[in-house]
């Protein structure tokens, strides 16, 4: 089956409505409730072929039920599969400097975040530039994918995040011609952020993708995860996820998107050029100058994993590069 076909068999269109924070279900009863929802759909899929990525299966969950577990990820190098992490790992082991440089501190640094009213001012070179709310943003099509996450620090978790697809967003406004990159910018206030003098960085936190990454089906601006609204310490109330680079592509809280002719600036490239580039795609084969890439440490196990070419995702996105020397564009 094409890759093209393969995308529209597993990508899975959830409804609009954005959860209720008033009715957030626990872990399980969420888990259980998936189960049924899914029912005998699910048959089979907890690992799609090639296992780039997957729905939610109650059964790849890192939960109570992990010991029904009984499929092995091809994918996965060191023959063990891909369980999502708990949603209490994925909240409490962050990466978010404006509010704090200890990863787990940031939950409580962010816990007063005001994210309503929030928009995001889409413009630059584009034929309908404008301003969305989130609402306006939650009331597009969404989907609910299970994606590894690999830190350029050399540690990973397995996300399920609930977003939509960049895409959507793109065709909305409709670049032009001309637009060759989508520019990023996060969210700062200082009074908000305490923590930002520790940090090294400059902010606001920028970022960018080349057009067709931002394109690409897998490139989620995501509003949620685990079916509950985005923790603030993830990046509320909407952040970028493109599973197959360095996490820190990933920015958080996005207050801008500006589509540009060239390459726009990202926040650890300007900080150490020769360390982090712009592409930034995982890639074993070329390490960090202080430290190897070829293998990872998963939260919550204890062996380390070998790191996976693009994340694992190359059977979708290696074709995007094909043309580069990866040692060169890292
Ligand atoms: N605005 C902003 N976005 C950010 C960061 C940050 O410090 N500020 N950290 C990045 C890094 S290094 C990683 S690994 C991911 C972490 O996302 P998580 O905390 O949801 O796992 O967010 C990325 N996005
Ligand atoms: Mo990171």
């Amino acid at each position: 089956m094409s890759n093209k076909k393969r995308l529209c068999r597993i990508i899975k269109v959830v409804s609009n409505a954005e959860i209720d924070p008033n009715e957030i279900t626990p872990e399980n009863v969420y888990l259980n409730r998936r189960n049924f929802l899914r029912g005998g759909l699910v048959a089979g899929s907890a690992i799609v072929s090639g296992s780039a990525y997957r729905f939610f299966n109650p059964a790849t969950l890192r939960t109570d039920l992990r010991a029904s577990i009984t499929a092995s990820s091809e994918n996965s190098a060191s023959g063990s599969a891909d369980i999502a992490n708990s949603y209490d790992e994925i909240s409490n082991y962050n990466n978010f400097y404006e509010f704090s440089t200890t990863k787990s501190a940031v939950a409580a640094k962010a816990r007063d975040f005001v994210t309503r009213p929030w928009a995001i001012e889409v413009g630059g070179l584009v034929e309908a530039p404008g301003t969305l709310s989130i609402e306006d943003l939650l009331s597009f099509e969404h989907v609910e994918r299970i994606y590894r996450m690999r830190c350029v620090e050399a540690w990973s978790m397995v996300i399920p995040w609930r977003g939509l697809k960049l895409k959507t967003l793109l065709e909305t406004v409709r670049p032009l011609a001309k637009a060759k990159y989508v520019a990023f910018e996060s969210f700062y206030d200082p009074a908000q952020m305490q923590s930002s003098f520790a940090a090294g960085i400059d902010f606001p936190y920028v970022e960018g993708l080349r057009l067709d990454e931002a394109m690409h089906p897998l490139t989620l601006l995501a509003t949620g995860l685990y079916g509950k609204p985005m923790p603030n310490q993830n990046g509320a109330p909407i952040r970028l996820v493109v599973p197959w680079k360095y996490g820190f592509k990933g920015i958080k809280s996005i207050v801008k998107i500006t589509l540009t002719e060239t390459e726009p600036p990202s926040t650890w490239n300007i900080f150490a050029p020769d360390e982090y580039g712009f592409y930034s795609n995982v890639n074993p084969a070329v390490d960090h100058p202080r430290w190897s890439q070829a293998t990872e440490r998963r939260i919550g196990e204890l062996k380390r994993r070998e790191t996976l070419m693009f994340n694992g995702y190359g059977d979708e996105v290696a074709s995007l590069y094909d043309e580069m020397d990866l040692k060169k564009y890292f």
